[in-house]
């Protein structure tokens, strides 16, 4: 045999060939080898202590589909397998981290427990789609290809924000979505708890709140709350994903639900009737009213004692009716209740006319002039410009639901943009939202038709650097996400601009 054939006989690997893997968000560096790695039953996943917790959810996640024990030991410097390594001395970028596969094991590494995550949430990205899968399959071979992938975010900030208020969403629903975030990278989940419409967190200090606040919805169902168990279990659970829970109490605007649960907040003395319409009404406090400064800092402060977090979003949005030097004053004395609770100040884009302190975020949704003065103050942005991110809109003419005020947002509006707005630098964008509004979203299968697939782009957006972004690749590897949602029973809108490959 000649010397060459002899030599790549030998390298021939034994293992199958796959082809290379489509992923979402795409990762900024990847070499695709020859051969696999097959996850069978001796399968175990190498952790040590700080590890672990990745290490669990990863096996947690993977047994249902699998049928595999992947037993998770702690022994890190064990050969074969999965490694998770976590070294704070590795030369890569917060969240970010390594992911080898070769045919007899497979090396995921990080310098923090975020990036470790993302390295497994890559990893279950290229076993078959249907290892998402909550009940066991047959017959499918657990392989992922040979593959060398190094990735790490664009921006810290990468965020949904789900409106709970209009229509209530409970623990169970929010935790379902918070395991897509999850699986995207998206790393902050904006609770909007208050508006109009209905109060949804429980206030100790005040309990009619939630009760007579929380008692009900856009269009009179019967609303609801979290108690303050109920919170404190989200944000533990978006936590273990690596997922922020922001809160946001919306004031001094949009504070129906509060007036209509107590008397003393309101000129008349008497609470006003609750507001179960659509329409945006943003009934605004009563900012000289004697009890009212009172009542935003209990509030305030309880929420923050319950929120390990550093921002508190007070919305700011849609003041109708507030005399400027009145609204200013009121974002002032807000930022120093929520500077002395330990916490940063988040609102609305509105927020960027009032002298504030640095730091701050103005989330930038409806007037760039706003956004632009929030930067000039020292404060910093969040990109949610309602024509690529407001989750709210129709998606185009072909599905006729939702709202078209900033326009249709299909799936190419939501991917192509850039959430630094031209003339700032990067360094003035934290990162970007994508916003959900819950006027006319009553139900789960509504909620994800909203969702999905267009918060696949806005991850992708928030994660991988913008000349490694195209919309044709884009939308080819969107296709074959498709089937991981399927699995995972996520009811998307199958936009026509994406040939969707389905399990
Ligand atoms: C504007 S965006 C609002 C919300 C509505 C939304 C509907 C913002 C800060 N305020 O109150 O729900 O439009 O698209």
């Amino acid at each position: 045999m000649p010397l060459l054939s002899l030599l790549l006989a030998c390298t021939t690997p034994k293992s199958e060939d796959l082809p290379a893997p489509l992923l979402v968000p795409a990762p900024v560096w990847m070499e695709d080898g020859e051969g696999s790695y097959t996850l069978d039953g001796d399968t175990i996943i190498h952790a040590d202590a700080d590890s672990r917790a990745v290490a669990d959810l990863l096996a947690e996640a993977l047994r249902p589909a699998t049928g595999l024990p992947l037993e998770v030991a702690l022994d890190s410097a064990a050969e074969g397998g999965l490694r998770l390594e976590l070294d704070p001395s590795l030369d890569l970028p917060a969240e970010g981290y390594t992911l080898d596969v070769f045919e007899d094991s497979v090396v995921i590494a990080a310098r923090d427990t975020a990036g470790l995550f993302y390295g497994t949430q890559t990893f279950r990205q290229l076993l078959p789609p249907e290892a998402w899968s909550g009940t066991a399959v047959e017959g499918t071979a657990w392989s992922v290809p040979v593959v060398s992938i190094e990735d790490s975010p664009r921006f810290a900030w990468r965020g949904a924000m789900i409106d709970v208020a209009r229509h209530f969403f409970g623990v169970e629903e929010m935790e379902r979505q918070i395991d897509l975030l999850a699986m995207h990278k998206l790393n902050r989940l904006h609770l909007h708890l208050t508006d109009d419409q209905g109060w949804r967190i429980e206030i100790l200090s005040w309990p009619l709140l939630a009760e007579v606040g929380g008692s009900t919805q856009v269009g009179g169902g019967e609303g609801g709350y979290y108690t303050q168990g109920d919170y404190v279990a989200l944000v533990d659970y978006a936590a273990e994903r690596h997922i922020t829970v922001v809160p946001e109490i919306d004031f001094p605007g949009h504070a129906h639900a509060a007036l209509a649960s107590y008397g003393e907040l309101n000129e008349s003395g008497t609470p006003v009737d609750l507001y179960t319409g659509e329409g945006v009404i943003s009934t605004p406090l009563w900012l000289e009213g004697p009890a009212t400064a009172g009542f935003v800092a209990d509030v305030l402060g309880e929420v923050a004692a319950l929120t390990p977090g550093e921002w508190i979003h007070v919305g700011g949005d849609e003041a109708v009716g507030v005399a400027p030097e009145d609204y200013a004053a009121f974002l002032v004395e807000m930022q120093a209740v929520v500077s002395a609770e330990g916490k940063t100040l988040a609102g609305w884009d509105e927020i960027g006319v009032v002298p504030l302190a640095p730091p701050f975020l103005a989330q930038h949704w409806f007037d760039e002039a706003n956004a632009r003065d929030a930067v000039t103050r020292g404060g910093q942005l969040v990109a949610s410009p309602a024509e690529h991110a407001y989750l709210d809109m129709e998606h185009d003419t072909a599905a006729d639901y939702g709202q078209i005020w900033a326009g249709r947002v299909n799936v190419q509006d939501a991917y192509d943009w850039d959430p630094v707005p031209a003339g700032l630098d990067e360094a003035d964008v934290v990162g970007l939202e994508g916003a959900m509004w819950a006027e006319f979203i009553d139900s789960r299968e509504r909620l994800d038709f909203m969702l999905w697939p267009r918060l696949a782009a806005h991850a992708e957006v928030g994660w991988s650097a913008s000349e490694a972004r195209e919309w044709e690749d884009f939308r080819t590897r969107l296709g074959s996400h498709g089937a991981r949602l399927d699995v995972l029973d996520v009811g998307y809108y199958q936009s026509r601009q994406v040939d969707w490959v389905h399990p």
